[in-house]
């Protein structure tokens, strides 16, 4: 039997995390079909477990992905991509992940890595880490969401020079740019990752999942529409027991047993 393209751990500790890492170490963690796959079906599986809250997605120290893998598309033709829609279908599981997805970025996320790091609801970089959409020097451009996604991000300017030049750009870069939610020592990386993993995941469910489907909304409305929502949204949390044991722990001092309902 081949070796998986992903690894996929539910942690012990933190309690209620789930770790995917990407497995291809030999080519930087590029992207294929079969690892677009295995990643589908372990999001899909992972969302739908009560014991994970909170999904982290890694590589290693040297690359979280290079990119979509170009040998493997090399000699595609249009008619090919445009007919098998090329991997969207298993790359767009990720958009439909109602739980808290964290990329844990360490050296490059390049092209397809950065995309699929931007899917992600929080990027946490290594200082190694570095970002880019390097296609426009292969001949084409992003195609995974680099050129929607990055300019909500960074804005207009960065994410146009950013993907016409196919630039590097490095972690503090990424982070003045609004990219990264924090650039951490590299040594540090996962101990900074799960440690931010196992906050959320302490939470009560319900309400994690309503800010990031109220945060998410935010760039699908406009901003009338999205404060109507997340009043809506609000309100609702006063039927879950959660908000009512939160704030009676706030006011008896203690910690909250959330029950997830
Ligand atoms: N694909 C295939 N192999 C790759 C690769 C990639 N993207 N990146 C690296 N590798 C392989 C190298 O070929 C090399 O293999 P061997 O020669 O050892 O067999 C091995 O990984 C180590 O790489 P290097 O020897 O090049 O390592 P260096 O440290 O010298 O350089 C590098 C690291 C990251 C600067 C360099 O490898 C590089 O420039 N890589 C390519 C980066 C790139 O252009 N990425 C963008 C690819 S296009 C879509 C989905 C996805 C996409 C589009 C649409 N849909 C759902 C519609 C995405 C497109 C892309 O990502």
């Amino acid at each position: 039997m081949s070796e998986p393209l992903i690894l996929v751990e539910v942690l012990a500790q933190p309690a209620k995390v789930a770790l995917i890492r990407f497995n291809r170490p030999k080519v930087l963690n590029a992207l294929n079909d079969q690892l677009a796959k295995e990643l589908e079906a372990a999001l899909t599986t992972l969302d739908s477990d009560p014991n994970v809250h909170v999904i982290v997605v890694t590589g290693n120290e040297k690359a979280f992905a290079a990119g979509a893998d170009i040998a493997a598309m090399a000699d595609w033709s249009y008619a090919t991509v445009f007919n098998q829609n090329y991997i969207s279908k298993h790359w767009e599981a990720a958009k439909s992940v109602r739980k808290p997805l964290i990329a844990a970025v360490s050296g490059y996320a390049l092209g397809g890595g950065c995309e699929f790091a931007m899917m992600c609801d929080i990027i946490i970089a290594a200082d190694t880490a570095k970002f880019g959409q390097p296609e426009i020097t292969i001949g084409t451009i992003p195609g995974m969401g680099g050129t929607q996604r990055l300019p909500r991000a960074v804005g207009k300017a960065k994410a146009m020079e950013w993907c016409l030049t196919g630039r590097m750009v490095t972690a503090q870069e990424a982070e003045a740019a609004g990219l990264v939610a924090r650039v951490v020592p590299a040594e540090k990386l996962m101990d900074e990752v799960l440690a931010t993993a196992g906050k959320i995941a302490a939470q009560s469910l319900p309400a994690v999942m309503k800010v990031k489907e109220t945060i998410n909304a935010a760039f699908e409305t406009t901003l009338d529409q999205g404060l109507k929502f997340e009043r809506r949204e609000f309100h609702s949390t006063f039927a879950l027991s959660d908000q009512k044991e939160g704030m009676r722990a706030f006011i008896e001092k203690r910690k909250p047993e959330f029950k997830n309902q």
